[in-house]
């Protein structure tokens, strides 16, 4: 059994396009209809659109990545029970469609976030990156989150504002920037009135509240997946802790045990992905994957590289923290174990070589995903079966 090659595509109005997935050797293609507001239904019609899209470039639409859950989910207010139902006619046009493997996330109001998406990698490459200070100066200083110091301790915020004070101006614009990223999929990014008001929205819901609505949600969508043959893969909160005063649920594998006993249907799985897990040290990664591999139905592979400062970028796929080996090994026994092929996408990639000059997602520029697949490709090789 060999891993299913994939890439993420945005639409037809990526930079990246469709033709330069099939040539980095991907049989599948990771996409989502992002042109259709989060909450509504996605019509069938629109499904084999894309479908056809990217059958006519001779691969396949594997997994759906994602289908977005309506912020009013996961706080349980407004029409949350109508978004919940289109949540589930989603799920049968995507089935009636042939799509198996839908992933999604449980974060609120922001999807991953960093303090610096240019960050400069000592051979000109470009990463991303999540600094503490920064993060806190951006809190403290630049958004004025109100009682944002109640938050930290005394020592982090001296150390967050004598960062902030040695910034310059070009360096405040890129911090504000980076972590005001929109949604993944979207070209605009938040103001931060947005953001100000949708944390206010939030005040009241702790972490044991929101996992509450996570597992109503899925005890109300796991069924239909079930019965349609569906999986649903969450993806892990990225960075794996609380931001900005808000609680994040999937962060260690203890999150992911209660998930499972709280919805123990097969079809509650997981979008496996070591870049958001690895910054977490105490997450055993290939014990992971020993231990909870039958709900692994999508893998993302990146690298991070920690420091003691609560600091990571995103490395290599092969080099940082991330012990790879071990972990394409695990993979490789689980899907030899359980007779099934499961779709990876190299998660994210450096900026490099041609790529510095184009625009493209962050994150998903060609050639630094296509160096990360290329590698891992070999590493899968490698260890063969
Ligand atoms: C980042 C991605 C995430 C992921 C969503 C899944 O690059 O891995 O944005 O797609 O969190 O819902």
């Amino acid at each position: 059994m060999k891993l299913e090659e994939t890439m993420r595509w945005y639409g037809p109005d990526d930079v990246v396009q469709l033709s330069d997935i099939r040539q980095a050797g991907c049989t599948g293609v990771v996409t989502a209809l992002h042109q259709i507001p989060v909450g509504e239904t996605w019509p069938a019609e629109e499904i084999n659109k894309r479908k056809s899209l990217i059958g006519s470039a001779g691969m396949n639409w594997t997994v759906v990545e994602s289908l977005p859950v309506h912020e009013d989910i996961k706080k349980q207010t407004g029409k949350f029970k109508t978004y919940i139902q289109n949540y589930q006619q989603s799920l049968r046009n995507l089935a009636a469609c042939g799509i198996k493997v839908i992933t999604y996330n449980f974060m609120p109001i922001l999807d991953w976030l960093r303090t610096d998406i240019q960050y400069k990698m000592k051979d000109g490459s470009k990463a991303l990156y999540f600094e503490r200070a920064a993060f806190l100066a951006f809190d403290l200083f630049l958004l004025k989150r109100p009682n944002a110091e109640k938050g930290y301790d005394v020592a982090e915020i001296a150390v967050a504002r004598q960062r902030f004070d040695q910034m310059s101006d070009a360096e405040r614009e890129i911090l504000y920037k980076s972590a005001l990223l929109g949604l993944p999929g979207s070209k605009e990014s938040f103001t931060a009135d947005q953001v100000l008001d949708a944390l206010k929205t939030y005040e009241g819901i702790h972490s044991k509240k929101l996992k509450e609505h996570l597992y109503y949600f899925l005890q109300q969508v796991a069924p239909v997946a079930e019965q349609e043959g569906l999986r649903l893969a969450i993806h892990p909160d990225d960075p794996p802790f609380p931001v900005l005063g808000l609680p994040r649920i999937v962060c260690v594998e203890a999150d992911l045990l209660e998930l499972w006993h709280a919805v123990p249907s097969l079809a509650n799985g997981i979008c496996f992905c070591t870049g958001s897990l690895g910054v977490r040290a105490e997450n055993d990664l290939p014990g992971m994957i020993q231990r909870m591999g039958n709900r692994i139905y999508f893998l993302h592979l990146r690298n991070i590289k920690r420091d003691e400062f609560g600091n990571f970028y995103e490395a290599d796929h092969l080099s940082g923290d991330v012990d790879m080996y071990k972990v394409m090994k695990e993979v490789i026994r689980l899907m030899k174990r359980e007779n099934r092929s499961i779709p990876m996408r190299p998660d994210h990639g450096h900026q490099m070589l041609d790529d510095l000059n184009k625009q493209t997602y962050p994150g998903y520029s060609a050639i630094g995903r296509l160096r990360g697949l290329a590698e891992l490709r070999g590493l899968e090789m490698g260890i063969g079966t």
